[in-house]
């Protein structure tokens, strides 16, 4: 038996054009747009183009590109001729390219002219790939083959719900990178569950998101949504930096605006004007719990209403969210309709309302497993329920609050405290800027909360003061021991904080 037919290329192209918005556009931006109809004509060429070169469906194609309409168009012409998508971080360097590369046993890889050199280079420490093709509309070898590449057949080969679409690597915050597996249903999934129920997308939004299409966060944001939708994504193949995405705004009028707490805080470092996202319906902060402050500080200048929620490369997308019109501040929202959460203790038991625990997750989008690692596989994906490795605290309300990651929980004096919680109380004094509270093990081998505080612009830190601060809001043994003052903290190239970095910092 086989699951029911379906293709998410043809859910996210054809379709739309089926529906008459053939003339509608589907992706705009300062590298090109393109109407529904266009696209889903574009799309079938390549398909076919990639059949001529042998690509065979199930066979994973490696993508280093940037956030443009080429990019778009190859990962749904792979997925339409059956292949598999592996959108891949244009942050990497050549070593772990190549590493990632060779781990996916892809033997095409395809790459947007800028990442040409590095793409090059990662190639040899991965023997199996037969072509590197550049996506370059001035390549002849790529104009052929987007083209058609003079093979008829660009019609949809016939996948099912449960065939492979698309593997997004990820390393959470440790570890070699291993690629969490999706099936081209889960891609509906995602739409029907936070597209449609959280987000409400309409086919005149316009969403504009910070965090790039190789990231789950940002293929939902700028593909998956708008497209299965009919609305219109901006996309710009620029590294996102407060200036640029504040000139993007003002230029392209985005209706939904995605991002993650990190590029909040630098949007309200800048003096961008308070009306800078007049156009913007709903703002959306995701990849690290978004603190109650810079959530307050963002709306109360720019009055943009902005949800958080918790998703993960496992589960495709978001699955735990705030709502528009009832939002939490400082916490993550409620279950996303779709899917089922529980929260359980060390031992395994269910935690009760406010007892903090292990939180996991159930609904039809989560991965089949990762690709080729086993103990990891049968860790973090338990029969339906999937281990998010987050400590999750659930309210009287119904919603749910981030107490961090697992791994990152401090045992102060015998008690567990969550760095977040010490965060937001730390980011309401005036001189913060921005901080990671992360344990130090003392001459007694003891954990103790420890800060990294970076200053707020202009302000001086007085480690004294924070501490005494916190525990004028926190209970005692919850406060820092000891400030540590840095310029900047250590983030990934995400964006989320490197607490293992900022650990050794403290420590020194
Ligand atoms: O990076 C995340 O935490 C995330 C957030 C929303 C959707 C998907 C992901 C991976």
């Amino acid at each position: 038996m086989t699951s029911e037919s379906f293709n998410a290329s043809v859910f996210l192209t054809d379709r739309q054009v089926a529906a008459g918005r053939g003339e509608h556009v589907a992706i705009t931006g300062p590298a090109g747009e393109l109407t529904y109809g266009r696209l889903a004509e574009r799309v079938a060429a390549l398909a076919a183009g990639l059949r001529g070169l042998g690509v065979r469906p199930e066979e994973r194609v490696v993508l280093v590109m940037s956030d443009r309409p080429e990019t778009v168009v190859t990962i749904l012409a792979v997925m339409r001729m059956g292949a598999v998508a592996v959108p891949v971080s244009t942050m990497y360097g050549g070593a772990e390219l190549g590493d990632l590369i060779r781990d996916s046993r892809a033997r095409l890889v395809i790459a947007t002219p800028e990442f040409g050199p590095v793409t090059r280079a990662a190639l040899t420490g991965a023997p199996e790939v037969t072509r590197l093709l550049l996506a370059d509309p001035a390549d002849r070898d790529w104009a052929e083959i987007a083209e058609g590449g003079g093979q008829a057949d660009g019609a949809p080969y016939e996948t099912w719900r449960d065939s492979p679409a698309l593997w997004l690597y990820t390393s959470g915050t440790t570890g070699a990178p291993k690629a969490a597996m999706h099936r081209h249903g889960a891609i509906r999934d995602v739409y029907e569950t936070y597209g449609r129920q959280v987000l409400g997308i309409r086919p005149d939004d316009r969403c504009l998101s910070v965090a790039r299409l190789f990231f789950a966060y940002g293929i939902g944001n700028s593909l998956f949504f708008p497209l299965a939708e009919g609305a219109t994504t901006i996309l710009d193949p620029a590294r996102p930096t407060p200036a640029g995405v504040l000139e993007r705004v003002g230029r392209e009028r985005p209706t939904l605006f995605f991002a993650g707490p990190t590029f909040f805080a630098a949007l309200l470092a800048t003096d961008a004007p308070d009306d800078a996202f007049a156009s913007v319906r709903l703002a959306v902060s995701a990849g690290e719990a978004l603190p109650a402050e810079i959530h307050r500080r963002f709306t109360a200048r720019f009055g943009v209403e902005v949800i958080d929620g918790l998703g993960s490369t496992e589960a495709l997308h978001i699955f735990i969210s705030n709502r528009p019109g009832a939002v939490r501040p400082g916490t993550s929202g409620t279950v996303v309709p779709g899917y089922e959460a529980k929260i359980l203790d060390d031992r395994g038991a269910p935690a009760g309302v406010g007892e903090p625990g292990h939180l996991y997750v159930r609904g039809d989008s989560v991965a089949t497993g990762y690709w080729c690692r086993t103990a990891a596989t049968r860790q973090v994906f338990q029969g339906e329920w999937l281990r998010t490795g987050d400590m999750y605290v659930r309210e009287e309300d119904g919603s749910y609050r981030c107490l961090g990651r697992s791994h990152d929980m401090i045992k102060a004096g015998g008690i567990w405290v969550s760095p977040m919680e010490v965060e937001a109380r730390l980011l309401q004094h005036e001189s913060v800027g921005e901080c990671a509270v992360v344990a130090y093990i003392d001459g007694d081998g003891l954990e103790k909360p420890v800060a990294c505080v970076v200053p707020a612009a202009g302000r001086v830190v007085d480690a004294r003061e924070l501490i005494a601060f916190c525990r004028d809001g926190l209970a005692a043994f919850k406060r820092p021991r000891e400030v540590v003052v840095l310029e900047e903290l250590p983030k990934t190239a995400t964006g989320k904080i490197q607490r293992g970095v900022a650990r050794r910092l403290a420590a020194d």
